[in-house]
């Protein structure tokens, strides 16, 4: 059985907040057929790839809200991509805001699917670490809302697709190395990611001009620490007024860019990815059966906030 994956890394420059729906479906369907006239199998889309980062302003109206929610998926916009993937014989990757509605009471997720070379959704991820703030803060020149218009997803999951075993993230989880280590443990080969991430951090922006390197440094980590492709893509550019950063990059298990997109814009960086490439790692260094302590690592899900030593 063939252990090659063709992947497609689809940047996407900026969607303002007056572009429809169907144009950036548009768009999303012009990477798709590239993609796949190119020979990929798979295309990994940005986080929330439908709308404008709308974490950015303090919304009260749920009608307002709403809009940039998906309440069903495929809905009667997004379903021209599964056709096309159906068509095509191409999976993605597609990052969204999610509504859902459960015994009658409305849930809001930030969630990624993975779809199948048959249209076919395979697994859904629901974002787990939500950084930002929930209540208004309006003295900052971006607000990132993500604790106000999102509840955190329960855990990291992989699925058996395109010949390995695939894990999927959403942007602030990439910098956690739970994030990459669960999914290790559950023999990930391959984590698609997509991110919005601002070059401007209101709280510390003595850190921006350090915003690509921390993006290469954790997703480089995460990928040589548990043997594992790591494919990260952005919605880069000036979104907004808000420039955010590019950087989309497909990373070998050796922790090296093999592929990366150049521009800020709609770009595909493309890459053969041998799932095989993992098992030296694996087997290795990172042979976690052979080498892992455990029992010395309780304080990782015991506790949350660090605590030091109190003073003498
Ligand atoms: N969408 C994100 O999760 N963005 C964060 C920002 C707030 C730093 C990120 O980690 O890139």
């Amino acid at each position: 059985m063939t252990r090659i994956v063709n992947v497609a890394a689809a940047q996407l420059g900026p969607i303002q907040r007056n572009t429809s729906r169907a144009e950036v479906i548009e768009r999303l369907l012009v990477h798709l057929h590239n993609a796949a006239a190119m020979g990929c199998h798979v295309v990994v889309f940005p986080e929330l790839a439908l709308t404008t980062f709308f974490p950015r302003w303090y919304l009260e109206d749920p009608a307002e809200m709403n809009m940039f929610y998906e309440s069903q998926m495929p809905g009667p916009e997004t379903q021209k991509l599964f056709d096309a993937a159906k068509k095509l014989g191409i999976g993605f990757y597609l990052g969204y805001a999610e509504l859902s509605v459960e015994n009658g009471v409305a849930h809001r997720y930030n969630t990624s699917i993975l779809v199948g070379r048959d249209g076919e959704i395979i697994g859904k991820y629901r974002k787990v670490h939500l950084p930002g703030h929930a209540q208004n803060e309006p003295w900052r020149a971006f607000q990132h809302l993500e604790k106000y218009y999102f509840e955190p997803g329960p855990s990291f999951n992989v699925w058996r697709a395109f010949g390995g075993v695939m894990g999927m993230a959403l942007c602030n989880d990439r910098r956690w190395p739970e994030t990459y280590r669960v999914m290790g443990l559950q023999g990930v080969e391959m984590i698609m990611l997509g991110y919005n991430t601002p070059v401007h951090n209101p709280p510390a922006p003595e850190h921006d001009d350090l915003s690509m390197f921390h993006n290469q440094l954790v997703m480089q980590a995460g990928a040589y620490q548990n043997g594992t492709w790591v494919v990260g893509v952005a919605k880069a550019g000036k979104e907004e007024g808000c420039e955010m950063i590019g950087g989309t990059s497909i990373i070998a298990p050796s922790g090296e860019v093999v592929a990366a997109c150049s521009t800020k814009g709609d770009e595909l960086a493309i890459a053969r990815c041998d799932l095989d490439l993992c098992n030296s790692y694996k087997s290795t260094t990172f042979n976690f059966d052979r080498h892992r302590r455990p029992e010395a690592y309780s304080r990782i899900t015991e506790q949350r906030g660090a605590i030091a030593p109190t003073a003498v």
